[in-house]
Formats: C-alpha cells, structure tokens, sequence
C-alpha cells in the first residue's frame, strides 16, 4: 500500500469518526417570565437538509378518556399516525383536521378498540380535532429535520444532532409564529430557549 492511499483511507477514517460523532444539546423552553412551556417542538434544519426517513411502524395518538394522548406528536415527513380509540366505555370518536397541509382528512366515527390512520405526506402543523367532543384537541407537527424534541412538563427538551451550523426553530401551541435563531454546534451544550 503506497503511502497516497493510505492517507487517502486516514482522511476518510476521521471523515466518518467526524460524522459519527453527534453532540447532545439540551435545555428548557421558557415563556418571558420563565416558566417551563411543555410540549413545544425545538427542532434544527440547516442549508444542507439531512433527509428524512419515516419510521416502518406507524407513530400513535391515542385517545382515552375524551383526551388526545400525546397532546402534541412531532413526526417526519412520510409518518403514518395510527388513531386509536382505548376509552373503557362506548365512545365514538371521530378524528378529523381542518388544516390544509393535511388535507384535511376526516377519519370518520371508530368505536373503542378500533383505530384509523393518516400519513403525513408534507411539513405541517396540523390540528387534530374530534367532530363529537369539541373539548378534543391535538397537534401532529409534521418536520422535513430527523433533529427534533418535544419539551416535557418541565419544559425540558434534549436532542442529538451532528456538529454543524444550524436553524434552531420552536413551535408551541400558544405562539402565532414560530420562534427561530442561529445555532452553530461544536460541541455538547446547554440552551435555555425563552419565547416571547
Ligand atoms: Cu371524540
């Protein structure tokens, strides 16, 4: 092996390690008077898009007791959502979203122990309501980025992504607009994210 090849292999070696070698950034989403906001979605795109691979199982929403559960479910592009119905007593639910970018699908009635789904073909942030119990409602927010959180009750979100300069979004139910700034990673960090 001549001495070209082999640094020709080194460089390709660190090339890989490098881009194995993802950094964890972590920290919590808070209003301006610093309280926690839980299930806001902080996610991270940058000019060159990392593409995005659906899961092969579909992602669940259930519902019981006349709740959507999760509240809020960040998915890929290409996401099938299974909608289930666990309630104990007989109750019909009938999932449906007004939102354009899901092409406002309408699952029809399913009774407990039944379930419908939806594939997510584009970027969207679609509402999930129940036409018979107008108190129902969810989030499915669907992203073109692998790198993506959901804050928990304490408004903590922790994610992996590959060093890199990056936009860092946050969406959040309560926001008309969607939060945005400038993110260069290098290394594990920590990031208190306040909206206003
Ligand atoms: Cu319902």
């Amino acid at each position: 092996m001549n001495g070209k090849v082999l640094m020709g292999m080194t460089c390709f070696l660190v090339t890989l390690a490098f881009a194995g070698s993802a950094a964890d950034l972590k920290g919590r989403v808070l209003d301006k008077d610093g309280m926690p906001l839980a299930d806001a979605v902080v996610y991270l795109t940058s000019k060159n898009p990392t593409p995005v691979t659906p899961p092969s199982k579909p992602a669940v929403m259930d519902q019981v007791e006349m709740t959507f559960i999760p509240h809020v479910l960040p998915v890929v592009v290409g996401t099938t959502v299974e909608f289930l119905n666990s309630e104990k007593a007989v109750i019909r639910h009938n999932v449906f979203s007004p939102t354009p970018c899901a092409d406002r699908f309408n699952l029809g009635y399913f009774l407990p122990g039944q379930k419908a789904s939806f594939t997510f073909k584009k970027p969207c942030r679609a509402m999930i309501l129940c036409a018979t119990h107008q108190e129902m409602k969810a989030w499915v927010v669907v992203l073109e980025t692998p790198y993506f959180a959901k804050t928990d009750g304490q408004g903590v979100y922790s994610l992996s992504v590959p060093p890199g300069e990056y936009t860092l979004s946050v969406w959040h139910e309560t926001r008309k607009t969607e939060h945005a700034q400038a993110l260069k990673v290098s290394a594990n960090q920590t990031l208190d994210i306040r909206l206003p």
